[in-house]
């Protein structure tokens, strides 16, 4: 394969967006984008106010706009009263109520359709449900769940009774479970029996039950449990009850919980260069601004159009394309319970022609699967109906961006590979699809309103051709607002005074090309990606020295992967002596199995590496340079004098 990516990274070609397309598109060729950008430049509050009056229904107009008054801690159009829920919702009660919403495929290829009224109704139900429950406005809600229409109706039932969820992934473990509970002081928990993915049935509720065992949840008053399996599982009375029951003789209607434009909308957990994941939590206003008005400008979103991200709600990307975005303008989008690769590696491009998919959001992960698997599948299915493609959450290579475009696109549908994170709420550099000519592998410009630059350490900007720090220079309505719990942290995280506290520091290196276009290198702080998932190295380290029976020290690095991005490579000093052979392989398979445990499946290392020590300087720090280089299997070219006992990198090399 890598003959071929560089062959593709060579590859000058702009791919200009079809005259036909920018005809059609929301933001109509260059001069409407570079219209949109002086808008931003003349008057940046004028501009983002009059999006939030022109998309958002407010219950009471904001008098005010951007307040700096306590910066790094923005506040956006903060007098203003408004409701996710009744924006995603009600407003399309009159208007359309029964377009389908949501086109539900179940893992056994079982199709549901849901219109917006009854969605609406089945939000209203499960609310009223939830407020007899006790919960209410300012409450914190941890949702464990299955990808499904009740995933959805949970997260916007909270909003609309202004309770602030926190969505965990339902492959984290009842440990993370347990420590994000007691991190955002929930009240109440809403899960499933278990879930159906790929053929499988896997347990959800257990691990709530264990969670809620292990101490500090002693808040949770509540645990709200979807039937999707039927499998028995305990229930504890009065604390568990069924959604059957919950919903039971609830009315289909309830008055939304109007709520200021700064409300918590939802605390979501995502690693950062620490040992603990950090409570990123968002505004209801400004977020689902962004939510909306990306849809139009980046997705081209048009009133006909069936609109699929393959994401999890789990993740960012499942709250802003899936729970909020597609809502909030009235789309119709197919959600997904199950896999790519089953029953077959044409499980997508089935489900695209089936459903006439018009617009498709996924990550290059799963592109690189489905190559993988089935680079010719495509072919065998009709895509006509696609009309857009997107690529998020890591940097696509060229060789994954061309086989996406040529053999999924037909040539046809410009890629938007979409930059942004968990921070920030929605997307912040993309090319537009009736805008820009499309450099494979490069997410090239900012939004209009986005101010986005590449700096150097002193934070001046490195200007076109160099590569340096990506920041964002102005606030924007949608950016994290704090973490949650830890002020000082968001400070230190994402304000740092090396730019005086004035720019947000996303973390990640960029280029500029000679003519501008940013293409993303990856992060620059002890971050992993793997498969598109961010893995704090720190995290990883602390759940292999928490097994205090086999592990002294480790450290963990990330290592290129063809298939993942990145994959995560230990290096482990056990307490007893340095394993070799059947015993250290033995040895590895019970710390994978552990980590997934403290962690969950995805944070697993790939390979693990035993040493009677790690490569340390004289004063003890671990030399993280040199263990990537191994990790790599790169010679060590590095200065190795300093190093307290050079022996121990032959041991390290060894690969189990
Ligand atoms: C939405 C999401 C954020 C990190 C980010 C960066 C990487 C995301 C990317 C990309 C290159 C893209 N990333 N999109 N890198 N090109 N189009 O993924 O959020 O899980 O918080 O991850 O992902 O490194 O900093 P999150």
């Amino acid at each position: 394969m890598s003959s071929t990516i560089e062959s593709v990274l060579q590859e000058t070609r702009a791919f200009p967006p079809p005259e036909a397309f920018v005809k059609q598109a929301n933001i109509s060729g260059m001069a409407a984008y570079e219209a949109m950008c002086n808008e931003a430049e003349r008057d940046f509050e004028g501009f983002w106010a009059r999006l939030a009056r022109e998309n958002l229904l407010w219950h009471k107009p904001f008098t005010r706009i951007l307040d700096e008054s306590n910066a790094p801690f923005f506040k956006w159009f903060e007098d203003g009263e408004l409701n996710a829920s009744y924006n995603c919702l009600d407003r399309h009660l009159k208007t359309q109520p029964d377009k389908i919403a949501i086109v539900f495929e179940a893992d056994d290829g079982k199709v549901t359709h849901v219109t917006y009224r009854q969605l609406y109704e089945k939000v209203c139900q499960f609310a009223n449900g939830l407020k007899k429950r006790g919960i209410a406005k300012g409450d914190r809600v941890l949702i464990y769940m299955p990808m499904s229409v009740e995933a959805i109706v949970a997260m916007q039932a909270c909003a609309r009774i202004g309770a602030t969820h926190s969505v965990v992934f339902g492959g984290f473990s009842a440990k993370s479970v347990q420590e994000r509970i007691v991190d955002a002081g929930a009240v109440a928990v809403i899960t499933a029996d278990g879930q159906f993915r790929g053929g499988k049935e896997i347990p959800l509720k257990p691990a709530i039950d264990e969670a809620l065992a292990m101490g500090g949840c002693e808040a949770i008053k509540s645990v709200v449990v979807y039937k999707r399996t039927g499998t028995s599982i305990p229930m504890t009375a009065p604390r568990d009850a069924w959604w059957s029951d919950v919903v039971a003789g609830q009315p289909t209607d309830c008055e939304p919980t109007w709520v200021g434009a700064e409300h918590p909308l939802f605390i979501l957990y995502t690693s950062g260069s620490t040992g603990k994941p950090k409570g990123v939590q968002h505004s209801t206003g400004g977020y689902l601004l962004h939510a909306m008005i990306t849809m139009k400008w980046v997705f081209d979103i048009k009133p006909k159009d069936i609109f699929w991200c393959t994401a999890d709600v789990g993740w960012v990307t499942g709250h802003t394309y899936i729970a909020y975005g597609p809502l909030a303008v009235g789309t119709t989008q197919v959600v997904f319970e199950g896999v790519p690769t089953y029953p077959d590696a044409g499980r997508f491009w089935k489900m695209i022609q089936d459903h006439k998919v018009n617009i498709f959001y996924t990550a290059p992960t799963a592109i690189r699967s489905l190559i993988k698997a089935g680079g010719d599948l495509p072919k065998n299915y009709d895509l006509k109906s696609l009309r857009i493609l997107g690529s998020v959450g890591e940097p696509i290579n060229p060789e994954a961006w061309r086989w996406y475009y040529e053999t999924v696109g037909g040539s046809r549908c410009p890629i938007v590979d979409t930059w942004w994170q968990t921070e920030t709420g929605g997307h912040m550099i993309t090319p537009l699809p009736g805008v820009h000519a499309l450099k494979p592998g490069s997410c090239q410009a900012p939004l209009p309103g986005v101010i986005a630059d590449i700096v150097d350490e002193t934070g001046h900007s490195v200007g076109n051709g160099k590569g340096g720090i990506l920041v964002i220079k102005k606030p924007w309505p949608s950016m994290i607002r704090t973490i949650w719990g830890d002020p000082e942290r968001f400070k230190k995280s994402y304000f740092p005074e090396d730019f005086q506290g004035k720019y947000y520091l996303a973390g990640d290196g960029a280029t500029k090309d000679e003519k501008g276009n940013i293409t993303i290198m990856g992060r620059i702080d002890d971050v992993l990606n793997v498969s598109g998932h961010r893995l704090g190295t720190m995290e990883i380290e602390s759940a292999l020295v928490s097994n205090s029976k086999l592990v002294a020290e480790a450290a963990v690095v990330g290592r290129p992967d063809d298939l993942t991005g990145e994959a995560v490579v230990a290096f482990v000093v056990t307490k007893g002596p340095r394993p070799s052979g059947e015993e250290a392989k033995a040895m590895a398979n019970e710390l994978r199995a552990w980590v997934a445990k403290e962690i969950g499946s995805i944070a697993k290392p790939k390979d693990i590496r035993f040493g009677d020590n790690l490569p340390k300087t004289r004063s003890g720090k671990i030399m993280r340079r040199l263990l990537r280089s191994i990790a790599k299997g790169e010679a060590i070219t590095q200065d190795v004098s300093t190093l307290e006992n050079p022996a121990i990198l032959d041991q390290l090399k060894q690969n189990l």
